[in-house]
C-alpha cells in the first residue's frame, strides 16, 4: 500500500544537530523482553527515529556494560507506576527506567520528541508519571466509512461495511501513543445498522486485529454498543435491563465476545440520548442500565462508560421552564452512588454541546460517589470544522482547572479515572483537513500526560515537530494558535451564548437557526436585550453548582462577562465592566474578530519561505475559507441586532 498520509508529529528527517548520536548507537534491556509486542514496537521506533534523524544504525546488545547507548532496565513499580519512566544521562549513555513496557515505550517517545525538537540530551534526569488514568480517543467512526462530524475525510477503521486493518491503523497507533493515549473508542456513539453487529463472529477476526496492533502500543480497544442489541440481533424483543431474558442474553453475548477479543477494554454506551434508546425506555434509571452491563463484564475486567448527554431533544420552544442545560444534572445526580465500581461516567465539558463557551457542566464532580470521566472534542463541529483554526488547548485546560468547590478542580475529580475527546481524525493526507488543526489532537494527549504543561509550552512542542525549529515559525505559529480560540469566539456568538448556527450542519451563522426548534437551544432575544435567564428567577440551573459558584453565577454583576448571556437576559443598553454597552460589545468584537483573521493571514504569509509548500498552501486555503466564514458570522450578527434593538454602531461602521 502506497503511503499517502503524512507522519504528523513523528517527523524523523535529518536533524542538524548530531549532538545526541552518543546516546544512540547502541540500546541494551534489562528486565524487559525484546520480543514482547510492546517493547520489540518502542525499539523498532527508536531505531527508526534515530536512522531517521540521526542516520544512526543502533544495535541490541547483551552487554549491561555499554557505551554511547541507551539502557533500558526494569524497576519496582513501588518507585514509578506502570507507565511512567524516568530518564537519566550519564556522560555516554542515558538509561530509562521504568516498571511496566509502557513507561518504556512512552520513554523511548519522550526521548524522540527531544531529538525532533533539537534539544541535547546531555545531563537529562526526568521522572515522567501520567496525572490522569485513562487517556482517550473517541471515534465518531461509522462502518460504512463515514464519521459523524468528521472533517477529514473518511473513516480509516471502516469502509462499506468492512473493518480496515493496514500499515495507517499501525501508524496511527504509533502516533497516539507517543502522546500517551491509552485508549480508544473505534466506532460512533450512534450505533445503528452494521455497526450494532460489531460484537458479533462478524467481525471478530478483524476487530481482534485492531485490538492487537492497538495493544502493542499500550492502548485498549473499546467498542461503542447499541443498547437495543438484544432486538436488533434475533434475542428477546425486548432491552430492558431487569428483565432476566435481556439479562442472560447478554451474559451470552458478552461471554462470546470476550471469548474472542480478550482484553477487549469495554464498551461506551449512548443511551437514552437524541433518538438512542436506553433504561428510561423501560422505566429504569441511567445506574440500571449501566448496572445489568457492569455485571456482566465484570468477570472479564471490562469497564462500561456511560455517557452524560441525555436530554430532552423534542422541547417545545415556547416552553421557558424547561432548559436543556440542566439536562445532565437532573437526570444523573438521583443515582449518584448507585454504580458499580467498572462503570465510568462519561460528561461533556459544559451542559450543553460543545460549543465556543460554555461554563464548565455541574454535573462534573456534582457527583460525589460514581466514578466520571471528562469528555471534550477536538472535531471541531462549533468550532470551525477544521477549517477554521481554532486551538483549544486553551479551553480544555480552563475545564481542568475549574475550582468547581473549594480546593477541587475538575482535574481532581477526573485524574483517577480518565479524559476523552472526541477526535478529529480521518484518512486525509494530513489526517486532520487543516494541518493546524493536528496541534488539538497533539495537545489533547499532551495535556492528559501533564495537566501542569501550557497551553503555549505544547503549541511550541508540536510546531517544532510538525513545522519547524525555526524561531520565527515558532513564534508566528504560536502566536496564531494562541489567539485563535478568542478570535473564533469574538465573530462568532457574543458571551457563552452558543448555538446560532447553520442546522444541522454547525458551520455557519444562521442567528435564529435553532430559535424555533426542538433542540433546547435558544437566544431569547428580543427588542430590549439577549440571553437566557438560567438564574433562580429563570430556569433554576445556577443551583445546580455548589457555592461560591452558584451564587456567582445567579448574579449579574458577579457572572464572570464571559458567560453573561449564558446566565442572564441582558438588556442591550447594560454596561459592561469595559464601560461599553452590551449591543456595542457585541458590534466592536465582531469587527475586531475579522481583522483578526486578516491578521493571522498576513502572519501565516510572512511564512511562505519557511513552511514546507504543501502545508503552506493548504493552509492558506483554509484560512480564505475561515475569512469568508468569519465575515458572514459578523454581517449577519450586527446586523441581526442592529435590526432587533434599533441602536446604532458608536463608530459607524457598515452593518446591514
Ligand atoms: O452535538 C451532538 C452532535 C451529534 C452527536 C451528539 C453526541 C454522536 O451533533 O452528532 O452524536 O452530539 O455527542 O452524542
Amino acid at each position: 500500500m502506497e503511503k499517502n498520509w503524512t507522519s504528523l508529529w513523528l517527523k524523523y528527517h535529518a536533524k542538524a544537530s548530531r549532538n545526541n548520536l552518543k546516546f544512540c548507537e547502541m540500546v541494551h534491556l534489562d528486565g524487559f523482553n525484546e520480543r514482547s509486542a510492546i517493547i520489540s514496537n518502542a525499539l523498532e521506533e527508536f531505531f527508526r527515529g534515530v536512522n531517521g534523524m540521526l542516520g544512526v544504525k543502533p544495535s541490541l546488545i547483551k552487554e549491561a556494560n555499554i557505551k554511547n547507548g541507551l539502557r533500558i532496565l526494569r524497576i519496582a513499580d513501588e518507585m514509578i507506576p506502570d507507565e511512567g519512566f524516568r530518564l537519566t544521562a550519564e556522560a555516554d549513555h542515558i538509561n530509562i527506567e521504568a516498571s511496566g513496557e509502557n513507561g518504556v515505550l512512552y520513554g523511548i517517545f519522550f526521548l524522540l520528541r527531544q531529538i525532533l525538537m533539537e534539544k541535547p540530551l546531555d545531563g537529562i534526569n526526568i521522572t515522567s508519571i501520567p496525572d490522569i488514568k485513562n487517556r482517550m480517543l473517541n471515534h465518531w467512526d461509522n462502518l460504512d466509512g463515514s464519521i459523524e462530524r468528521g472533517y477529514s475525510g473518511s473513516s480509516f477503521f471502516f469502509k462499506e461495511n468492512k473493518i480496515l486493518v493496514n500499515e495507517r491503523t499501525k501508524d496511527y497507533a504509533r502516533l497516539i501513543a507517543s502522546i500517551g493515549i491509552n485508549g480508544v473508542v473505534i466506532n460512533n456513539v450512534n450505533v445503528k445498522d452494521a455497526a450494532t453487529f460489531l460484537i458479533t463472529p462478524a467481525y471478530f477476526d478483524e476487530v481482534r486485529k485492531l485490538k492487537d496492533i492497538f495493544a502493542g502500543y499500550g492502548i485498549k480497544l473499546f467498542l461503542s454498543l447499541n443498547f437495543a442489541a438484544p432486538l436488533e440481533l434475533g434475542g428477546p424483543d425486548s432491552a430492558d435491563p431487569f428483565d432476566e431474558e435481556v439479562i442472560s442474553w447478554w451474559r451470552g453475548q458478552i461471554a462470546t465476545v470476550y471469548e474472542a477479543l480478550p482484553g477487549l477494554g469495554g464498551f461506551l454506551v449512548k443511551a437514552d440520548s437524541e433518538g438512542r434508546p436506553g433504561p428510561f425506555t423501560y422505566g429504569r434509571t441511567q445506574a440500571d442500565g449501566a448496572n445489568m452491563l457492569a455485571r456482566l463484564l465484570k468477570p472479564y475486567g471490562g469497564l462500561v462508560i456511560w455517557r452524560c448527554f441525555v436530554y430532552n431533544c423534542t422541547q417545545d420552544w415556547r416552553d421557558r421552564k424547561t432548559d436543556r442545560a440542566r439536562a445532565g444534572y437532573d437526570n444523573f445526580i438521583k443515582t449518584d452512588g448507585d454504580y458499580l465500581d467498572n462503570v465510568v461516567l462519561q460528561i461533556k465539558n459544559g451542559p450543553m454541546d460543545f460549543q465556543i463557551r460554555e461554563p464548565v457542566s455541574p454535573l462534573l464532580g456534582g457527583l460525589k460517589e460514581t466514578n466520571q470521566m471528562l469528555e471534550v472534542q477536538i472535531a471541531q463541529e462549533y468550532t470551525g470544522h477544521q477549517i477554521d483554526v481554532c486551538y483549544l488547548v486553551p479551553m480544555f485546560k480552563e475545564v481542568l482547572g475549574f475550582n468547581h468547590q473549594s480546593d477541587e478542580t475538575i482535574f481532581d475529580v477526573i485524574k483517577k479515572i480518565g479524559f476523552c475527546a472526541v477526535t478529529n481524525t480521518g484518512n486525509d493526507e494530513n489526517w486532520t483537513g487543516n494541518d493546524l488543526a493536528a496541534a488539538n489532537l497533539y495537545g489533547f494527549g499532551r495535556l492528559a500526560w501533564s495537566v501542569s504543561l501550557t497551553a503555549a509550552e505544547i503549541a511550541e512542542e508540536w510546531i517544532k515537530m510538525t513545522l519547524s525549529c525555526d524561531e520565527e515559525t515558532v513564534s508566528v505559529v504560536k502566536k496564531i494558535l494562541l489567539s485563535s480560540r478568542e478570535t473564533y469566539e469574538k465573530y462568532t456568538s457574543p458571551l457563552g451564548i452558543g448555538w446560532m448556527v447553520t442546522p444541522h450542519l454547525h458551520y455557519g451563522p444562521s442567528v435564529d437557526g435553532y430559535e424555533y426548534s426542538l433542540w433546547g437551544t435558544y437566544h431569547r432575544s428580543d427588542h430590549l436585550g439577549i440571553g437566557v435567564d438560567r438564574t433562580l428567577n429563570g430556569t433554576g440551573y445556577t443551583s445546580q453548582y455548589h457555592e461560591p459558584n452558584a451564587s456567582l453565577y445567579d448574579d449579574i454583576e458577579t457572572c464572570p462577562e464571559e458567560l453573561l448571556l449564558f446566565f442572564h437576559h441582558v438588556p442591550y443598553k447594560y454596561v459592561l465592566k469595559s464601560g461599553k454597552t452590551l449591543i456595542q460589545h457585541i458590534y466592536d468584537t465582531h469587527f475586531e474578530g475579522v481583522l483578526e483573521v486578516e491578521e493571522m493571514i498576513r502572519a501565516w504569509e510572512g511564512l511562505s519561505a519557511k513552511i514546507p509548500a504543501q502545508v503552506f498552501k493548504l493552509v492558506k486555503e483554509r484560512f480564505s475559507l475561515q475569512l469568508i466564514n468569519a465575515k458572514e458570522w459578523r454581517d449577519q450578527v450586527n446586523t441581526y441586532f442592529y435590526r432587533k434593538s434599533g441602536i446604532k454602531d458608536e463608530k459607524g461602521r457598515e452593518i446591514f
